[in-house]
């Protein structure tokens, strides 16, 4: 499979703070982490971080056709982009939504996500793990998609 693992604001930022909510690994160790887990399973991985609502939206419209499956961590934009919910319903690609922390167990404003809805499933809470359990999934159940 083709996946694109798209990650949003501040998630550029992995490793560098916070590492008792994200973690200790940084950005680049995500990106081989996705890119070393599809290899071995005969697929590749394209990573894609941006800071910008509309550059997310263009590379999600990009996937059109180029890629079988979407990962993504919206990060901030989660909670509010309509907009980001609109591209994903108007591209034919699946997405998984994953996020590193548990957003349940944070603030009240976490726990809404607008952008789920136009995803097959969403991942919370499992760490950078959560890239591959999405990935293991689309893998397991690319006949179907
Ligand atoms: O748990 C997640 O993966 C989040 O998507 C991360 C977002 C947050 O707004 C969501 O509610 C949950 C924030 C990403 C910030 O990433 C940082 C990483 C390291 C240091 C500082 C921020």
């Amino acid at each position: 499979m083709k996946f694109l693992v798209i990650n949003g604001p501040n998630l550029n930022l992995l490793g560098q703070r916070e590492p008792g909510i994200y973690g200790e690994e940084n950005y680049e160790a995500l990106c081989q982490m996705v890119k070393d887990y599809a290899a071995a399973h005969g697929s590749t991985a394209e990573c894609f971080q941006s800071n910008y609502e509309g550059a997310i939206i263009d590379a999600i419209h990009g996937a059109r056709g180029v890629y079988d499956a979407i990962v993504m961590n919206p990060g901030a934009f989660t909670h509010y982009s309509i907009a980001i919910l609109d591209a994903l319903k108007a591209v034919d690609v699946p997405c998984i939504e994953v996020h590193i922390s548990n957003v349940h167990q944070r603030e009240e404003f976490r726990h809404k996500s607008v952008t789920a809805p136009a995803c097959v499933g969403q991942v919370t809470g499992l760490g950078l793990y959560g890239y591959l359990a999405a990935m293991g999934y689309f893998l397991e159940k690319q006949s179907e998609l």
